[in-house]
């Protein structure tokens, strides 16, 4: 059996965050977690693109556009959609969260769902927080895990490992130590 796994390093990672403005005193707090988890393994801030959107609804077009240029190792997404007395909230959280899925596939890259959805604004708050569940800094987690085994999926980790560039830009075999 072999297994594939990720890892927890993410020095050289490249990541996009879409945020939603929409309850932005949850998603601020949201991003700083998310951010804070990049950094903290190794990710350069000068690595981290972030784009506001207005609500969670636009999200996924985002994610998907961000995730298509080939700049990023994962796109992760931030929102907070809380229950209110009429349906929008099915409406809004089911668009969301079909629609991030969708781009990932459709991209063929890692994109992550940072996107609370709770029945009151006190869950929201709760789940934000980062001395409470940190959902922040759990999107920041998956997605150097994601990036990470994907890369060794692929292959490409195996490759840099096997293969060195020489001056004229050609690659030959390193020696097996
Ligand atoms: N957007 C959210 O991110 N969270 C919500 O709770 C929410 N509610 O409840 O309405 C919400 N609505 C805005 C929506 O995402 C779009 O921005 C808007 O419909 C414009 O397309």
């Amino acid at each position: 059996m072999k297994l594939r796994k990720g890892s927890h390093n993410a020095t050289g990672l490249k990541f996009g965050i879409v945020v939603a403005k929409f309850n932005k005193f949850v998603t601020s707090k949201l991003l700083s977690s998310c951010v804070e988890g990049l950094t903290k393994h190794g990710v350069a801030p000068d690595d981290i693109e972030v784009v506001r959107v207005p609500g969670a609804f636009e999200i996924p077009l985002v994610a998907r556009t961000l995730a298509g240029t080939n700049r990023f190792d994962a796109v992760i997404c931030l929102g907070a959609v809380i229950r209110g007395d009429t349906p929008h909230f099915d409406y809004i959280s089911a668009e969301a969260s079909r629609g991030i899925g969708q781009a990932a596939l459709d991209a063929d890259v890692p994109i992550i769902f940072g996107v609370l959805t709770t029945d009151t604004v006190a869950q929201a708050i709760e789940r934000a927080e980062p001395s409470k569940f940190n959902r922040g800094g759990e999107a920041a987690k998956s997605a150097i895990e994601m990036a990470t085994v994907m890369r060794v999926i692929k292959g490409e980790v195996h490759k840099l490992e096997s293969k060195k560039l020489t001056s004229n830009g050609r690659t030959h075999e390193r020696k097996k130590r």
